[in-house]
């Protein structure tokens, strides 16, 4: 096999139907499924080159600067994947960059394991499948598997236990319909307590996770018939509730993982004041503080002046459906 670099862009997802919990936290199995839209505007691009002369470890560069320990050890547990997968023993330069604000609820491990999933496993001289890049990705984060597609994503919980069947899919392109989600940045903060043991604690310890588990597939169906319909309204209802679901499951933990601010809580009354006043808005919540608006085009300039005036909001802005992750460019070493 040939080593070479690669360069590789993906665009973060955010979960119309949410993500809560593993059937297997070993190989990130997720207990249900999940539905998502990636996003154009926000997103990671990564380049990776493995090579004998790099030494001993990985080199590792977010953003432009060296990354913690826990980031750090977790692109080299994922790079080690690649490495046995491709029988190669040679150590990586990792260099990636995020137009995602890191770990404050607006998904940055989603694009970033989407981009370094295709990056590392081409620079190994593998050829993957989009299926089979979306289950490499799942190993590094399980939103990831989904930012492999583009557009509105479902991720199937599958059933085997070696996960080969927990991979996502994409259900529709997500253009011409016009719809947008625009983002009220509600801190700058780093999120309190991170989704992969936020989501063990809740399953283990909330009285409300296995009803939460129970609600998905009715959701999954309401989602995908909207999609399908492109209804709006049926979505962002969907989307709204599957939110406030999660965050539910979360709150009722021992103890308990609160992620909402009085910022937040603001942020959800001005789009329900929206929809009072006719206006197409519904609000999604990841794990953290800020609230993400679903809505049409049109609705945009409306959504944002309201979001703007909340008090605690900080900005806002707006994204769009993008496209799945992909190789940017290449060379042979
Ligand atoms: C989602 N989230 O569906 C849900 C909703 C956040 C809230 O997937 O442990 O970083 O790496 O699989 O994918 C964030 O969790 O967790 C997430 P791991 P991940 O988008």
């Amino acid at each position: 096999m040939k080593l070479s670099s690669c360069t590789a862009v993906a665009g973060t997802n955010i979960a119309l139907v949410k993500y809560w919990g593993k059937r297997d936290p070993a190989l990130n199995l997720p207990a249900a499924g999940s539905l998502s839209l990636t996003l154009k505007e926000l997103g990671t691009r990564t380049t990776v080159r493995f090579g004998s002369h790099l030494g001993s470890e990985d080199r590792v560069r977010l953003n432009g600067r060296d990354p913690d320990d826990s980031t750090r050890t977790r692109i080299g547990t994922f790079l080690d994947l690649v490495r046995e997968r491709a029988g190669i023993t040679a150590h990586a330069e990792v260099v990636t960059e995020n137009s995602v604000p890191t770990a404050a609820g607006l998904a940055s491990s989603a694009s970033g394991f989407a981009a370094l999933a295709v990056a590392a496993s081409r620079a190994a001289g593998l050829a993957l499948l989009p299926t089979q890049l979306s289950a490499l990705a799942r190993r590094g984060s399980g939103s990831a598997a989904r930012s492999i597609f583009g557009g509105f994503v479902e991720m199937q919980p599958g059933v085997f236990s070696d996960g080969s069947d927990a991979v996502a899919e994409s259900i529709s392109e997500g253009d011409g319909w016009g719809i947008r989600l625009v983002v009220a940045v509600t801190s700058e903060a780093e999120k309190a307590i991170g989704s992969t043991e936020a989501m063990e604690r809740t399953a283990r310890t909330s009285p409300f996770y296995a009803s939460w588990l129970e609600s998905i597939p009715g959701d999954l169906q309401d989602a995908r018939a909207a999609i399908a319909e492109r209804d709006l309204h049926r979505l962002g209802a969907v989307a709204e509730r599957s939110a406030i679901r999660m965050h539910a499951s979360a709150m009722a933990a021992t103890p308990s993982i609160l992620y909402w601010t009085p910022a937040t809580l603001a942020a959800m009354n001005t789009v329900f004041a929206l929809r009072d006043r006719g206006l197409a808005a519904y609000f999604t919540i990841d794990a953290g503080p800020h609230v993400k608006v679903l809505c049409e085009q049109d609705s945009v300039s409306e959504v944002n002046t309201a979001l703007t005036a909340t008090p605690g909001v900080i900005r806002t802005f707006t994204t769009s459906p993008g496209r799945g992750a992909r190789i940017l460019h290449e060379t042979t070493a």
